[in-house]
């Protein structure tokens, strides 16, 4: 119990430290807050597009890409707090290529690829950030970004149930899918690797938070821990 206390303490001071209003804290906002931006609003198109692919459980989807909508709002009051404008340019070029990779794949009826980018590498990517974030972010985005962790586990919750329920034929497609989207998403780490930090946020703690959820994913949906080890780091070379 003291050392949770301990550790509280620590965190809390960690974020009292944060200048906020600081020239260097601002800049690396205005990308960031655009990736999360530009993140909830391509969920939002993602799992309107899944709603269409999969139409028994259209009412469901709909419902979490109104949810996507929400995050995005959220998240635009965040930067408004801060008197940021968010970088939505960098944003779209940073999620191009898990974007068209998707596009490709609904486009051709693969709903277990466009499953593993958004509900599985997507919110995985965003339950890490949120986590590592709301320990260092500023009060107002901090209580925006808990409402919002808690949405993208029932997200990646959606994304579980449907690939275990069909993991047997899911299995070569989910192979395929991941050895073609985990490389982005390690460019895409390293990519916000130094903007993260100036937020507080450390590469490897990302790094680590996503391997669990994304590790958990791949358990939940029945491969097992050989699998979990050969896909969850494939295209991980740091
Ligand atoms: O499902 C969702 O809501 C996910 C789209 C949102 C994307 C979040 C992306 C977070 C990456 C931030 C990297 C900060 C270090
Ligand atoms: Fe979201
Ligand atoms: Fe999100
Ligand atoms: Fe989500």
């Amino acid at each position: 119990m003291q050392q949770i206390l301990d550790q509280v303490k620590e965190i809390d001071v960690q974020s009292e430290e944060i200048d906020f209003q600081s020239e260097v804290y601002k800049d690396a906002y205005s990308r960031i807050n655009a990736i999360v931006i530009e993140g909830e609003q391509e969920a939002h198109e993602n799992y309107i597009t899944l709603s269409q692919l999969l139409p028994a459980q259209a009412e469901e989807l709909i419902r979490l890409s109104k949810m996507e909508s929400r995050h995005k709002k959220g998240f635009e009051a965040c930067g408004r707090n801060l008197k940021v404008t968010p970088d939505l340019e960098f944003a779209k070029e940073f999620f191009s290529g898990l974007h068209k990779n998707f596009q490709t794949a609904a486009a051709e009826g693969k709903i277990v690829t466009c499953l593993l980018i958004q509900s599985l590498i997507i919110e995985c990517f965003a339950i890490a950030a949120y986590n590592i974030y709301i320990p260092v972010a500023d009060d107002f985005a901090r209580k925006i970004t808990e409402g919002v962790v808690k949405e993208e586990y029932s997200h990646l919750n959606f994304g579980e149930v449907w690939l275990q329920k069909n993991f047997t034929e899911s299995k070569a497609e989910l192979e395929q899918a991941n050895r073609q989207n985990l490389p982005i998403v390690w460019k895409m780490l390293n990519e916000v690797a130094d903007d993260a930090k100036v937020l507080a946020m450390e590469k490897d703690a990302l790094v680590e938070d996503f391997m669990i959820q994304y590790g958990e994913a791949l358990s939940n949906i029945g491969f097992t821990t050989r699998d979990i080890m050969r896909l969850s780091a494939y295209g991980l070379a740091t």
